[in-house]
């Protein structure tokens, strides 16, 4: 797998050597750094949320929320434990950045989080990850040693009277833990699954305390704008976008991978990064920005650049950076069908639209893609999902019914076909 970085999170990253993610690695790429600098410098828990601020850093996780805002939602003097979380639970289907930055720089999240910790007065705090990745759950778990055994993590971190405790927890590999809220549910022990919102985590989060939750590349990300400046981490993307974005590039390209690039890149230069479409396939569309994401056609997607404003002006959302190329081999109704029972199978049962609405969604597509379907089959798709979507507990329901409105405005010929030939255009 590639990882290429001209980026934040992985800058001076030497991926050729076994040992990179190790504190004496990362403490000679100015690792900690911006930890002394606050700590040593007696920078203000306001100057650190304000520089964060104008940095213009927006989650990685998909929902792109301002960070610095999130942040000074904290409330300061609150008189009990406050937590704060990050949400490894990496699971949307094209998505695999947050284990290759525990895998290959765990140190960057742990700084970010002794920083957010410090800005925000929290002294404990977990990291959430998924599941399904077990040696990078190992290898964070050695760099929080490395950290503790350094005086930089746990009781009065470098002699300053801040303690930050800051463990991990490995999850069981449910996509609905990776919601916030059912993710905190889950690291109470109880089933994963999603409260009401609101209240929002900030005011009543994990043990029903105030807890600020990031993603894994957004802590990453802070190092860097303390150490440097968020001005200048805003400059290296776009106004309302800044810094630099991992992108999953997975699909028909010549070199998938991740790829850290300045926010705002051409879609056609990342395309070109990734070396292009794989053996000379002629590019067909994209989900930019991980399964939830409506797909976009190959004559939208050569005129946007990646970032927030410009897919979502397009049609469609960054999310959390997950961008899958399919050359024209693909059958778009085979894989929607995919796409849905991903959804289907990873609902979490709790409301009715979700549960019951997610199976007629992937029982009607599957039957088009069987020759089966009907005309009247795309008219119920379409009302089917006006009564999931914004009528659910959480975002799965409208992650369910995106990407069959973005398949059936961009590609309705393919679902007609289906069903007046019974049989696919493609094949
Ligand atoms: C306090 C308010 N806090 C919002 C906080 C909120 C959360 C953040 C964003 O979904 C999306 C989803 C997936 N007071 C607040 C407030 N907040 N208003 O801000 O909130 P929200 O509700 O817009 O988004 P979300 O529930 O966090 C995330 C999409 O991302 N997605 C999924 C990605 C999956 C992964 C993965 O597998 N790792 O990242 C991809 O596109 O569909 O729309 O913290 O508490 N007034
Ligand atoms: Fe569970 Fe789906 Fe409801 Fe979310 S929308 S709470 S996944 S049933």
């Amino acid at each position: 797998m590639t990882v290429y970085t001209k980026g934040v999170v992985f800058d001076g990253v030497d991926f050729d050597d076994p040992d990179c993610w190790k504190l004496d690695r990362y403490v000679k790429r100015g690792g900690y750094a911006a930890l002394r600098k606050i700590i040593e410098g007696s920078i203000s828990q306001d100057s650190v949320i304000a520089e964060v601020k104008l940095s213009a850093l927006r989650g990685r996780g998909g929902a792109g929320f301002p960070t610095g805002l999130k942040w000074s939602f904290m409330p300061r003097q609150f008189p009990g434990q406050k937590y704060l979380v990050c949400n490894t639970d990496e699971g949307e289907p094209g998505t695999f950045k947050d284990k290759d930055i525990i895998e290959l720089n765990p140190h960057a999240l742990i700084e970010g989080m002794i920083i957010a910790g410090y800005a925000m007065g929290i002294s404990v705090g977990y990291n959430y990850i998924h599941g399904e990745i077990f040696q990078d759950y190992r290898r964070f778990e050695a760099a929080l040693q490395e950290a503790r055994d350094a005086g930089l993590l746990g009781e009065n971190i470098l002699g300053s009277g801040f303690s930050f405790q800051l463990y991990a927890h490995h999850g069981y590999g449910a996509y609905i833990c990776g919601e916030e809220t059912a993710l905190l549910e889950s690291l109470e022990g109880k089933k994963g699954q999603p409260r009401f919102k609101p209240p929002f985590p900030a005011s009543f989060g994990l043990y029903g305390k105030p807890t600020t939750i990031n993603n894994t590349e957004t802590f990453a990300s802070v190092p860097f704008i303390i150490r440097e400046g968020g001005q200048k981490f805003l400059e290296l993307g776009k106004p309302n976008n800044g810094g630099t974005k991992l992108f999953s590039i997975s699909g028909h390209v010549s070199r998938p991978g991740n790829y850290e690039v300045p926010m705002g890149m051409p879609f056609a230069e990342l395309l070109a990064l990734a070396g292009g479409m794989r053996d000379g396939g002629k590019l067909k569309a994209v989900i930019p920005g991980g399964s939830s994401a409506p797909v976009l056609p190959a004559q939208i997607m050569m005129d946007v650049t990646m970032d927030y404003d410009s897919i979502s002006k397009a049609g469609s959302m960054l999310g959390s950076g997950a961008v899958i190329v399919m050359d024209e081999s693909v059958c778009m109704v085979k894989a929607l069908r995919r796409l849905s029972y991903f959804y289907y199978e990873e609902s979490c049962g709790q409301c009715t639209p979700c549960r019951e609405g997610t199976g007629w969604l992937y029982r009607i597509v599957d039957r088009i893609e069987r020759g089966e379907g009907s005309l009247g089959d795309l008219d119920l798709l379409e009302s089917l999902g006006k009564n999931i979507a914004g009528r659910t507990i959480c975002a799965l329901g409208d992650a369910a019914v995106m990407p069959v409105q973005g398949m059936l405005k961009h590609f309705r010929d393919e679902f007609l076909f289906h069903i007046e030939n019974k049989r696919c255009l493609v094949h």
